[in-house]
């Protein structure tokens, strides 16, 4: 669905302030706005995830490891897929108060497409380079929003999501670095001309979310603080926008329409996207991984 047509649905959860700032700069933050009630019980779904991933002893399809992991003292990047692996991630992701926050974005009709529960566990976590979302699963308009849900709230010293305002408007970046890989990152030059006042990180108490447009440059600086900072990150579109190539992160509920009804017919935005690799054949890695195997390569290693 393109913005004009949803804009002209009356909005259900977010102002009009609100909405329009998502539209003008490609994200909003909104302080405090998933319920205590809905952060305790992720809170004690993630500590059972957590709690499982004390038998691993290197990351897998589920749990990326963050070094220093052990069975005594769990660190964990990533799990990936957690409403897979957890029924309360998926009461979750489709209940209202998850949905309803989609729709004033997307439209009233809505589809899953796929989660991740980024850990970033307290000191020596890595930040995530520049990048934008859209090219590692292409869809056929730009409706795609990522909900961002901070379990434990944020403090700027744990790494927030950053985000470069109105660069959605602006062009889409290639993911590939010299050596033709898909680095999940901006190049360092292309990226130069961000400043870090030009940056806003909207940060806060537990249930503090961010909506962040597929096409909004972002990253996130290393979590320096003590403490883990779990953000659910769940992707939905409208249900008439379709992605045509495989997800990086697969999933039975990819596709699942969340509110609403199914489309009868696909929008389309004719604006080009790169394609990223085919990940049903090269698997997907995670971005730590490749945007790590990118330093190498540019430092000739
Ligand atoms: O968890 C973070 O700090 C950043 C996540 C992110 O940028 C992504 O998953 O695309």
């Amino acid at each position: 669905m393109q913005p004009e047509a949803i804009l002209a649905q009356p909005a259900v959860r977010l102002t009009e302030d609100e909405r329009r700032h998502y539209f003008e700069q490609g994200y909003v933050g909104l302080e405090g706005a998933i319920s205590a009630s809905w952060t305790e019980r992720l809170r004690a779904a993630m500590g059972e995830l957590v709690e499982a991933s004390r038998r691993c002893t290197e990351s897998d399809d589920v749990y990326v490891l963050e070094e220093g992991h052990s069975a005594a003292r769990p660190r964990l990047h990533r799990i990936y897929s957690p409403q897979d692996h957890h029924p309360e991630f998926w009461e979750f992701i489709r209940s209202d108060e998850m949905t309803a926050l989609a729709a004033d974005v997307v439209g009233p009709d809505v589809k899953f497409h796929h989660a991740k529960l980024n850990l970033k566990s307290g000191r020596g976590s890595r930040g995530f380079k520049w990048h934008q979302d859209i090219q590692a699963w292409p869809h056929t308009d730009y409706s795609p929003v990522t909900i961002g849900v901070y379990i434990d709230g944020c403090a700027p010293e744990q790494g927030p999501l950053a985000m470069v305002p109105g660069s959605h408007l602006g062009k889409l970046y290639s993911m590939y670095d010299e050596s033709g890989s898909f680095a999940v990152r901006i190049a360092s030059d292309e990226a130069s001309w961000i400043e870090a006042d030009m940056v806003d990180a909207p940060v806060g108490p537990p249930g503090t979310t961010v909506l962040l447009g597929c096409r909004t440059i972002h990253g996130s600086l290393r979590n320096d603080s003590d403490r883990d900072r779990p953000l659910l990150l769940a992707v939905y579109s409208s249900a008439d926008s379709f992605s045509y190539t495989p997800s990086p992160i697969p999933s039975p509920r990819l596709g699942e329409i969340v509110r609403g009804r199914p489309a009868r017919f696909a929008s389309f935005d004719v604006r080009p996207c790169e394609l990223p690799p085919d990940w049903a054949r090269e698997g997907y890695g995670g971005p730590w991984k490749r945007q790590r195997a990118a330093e190498r390569t540019s430092a000739g290693g």
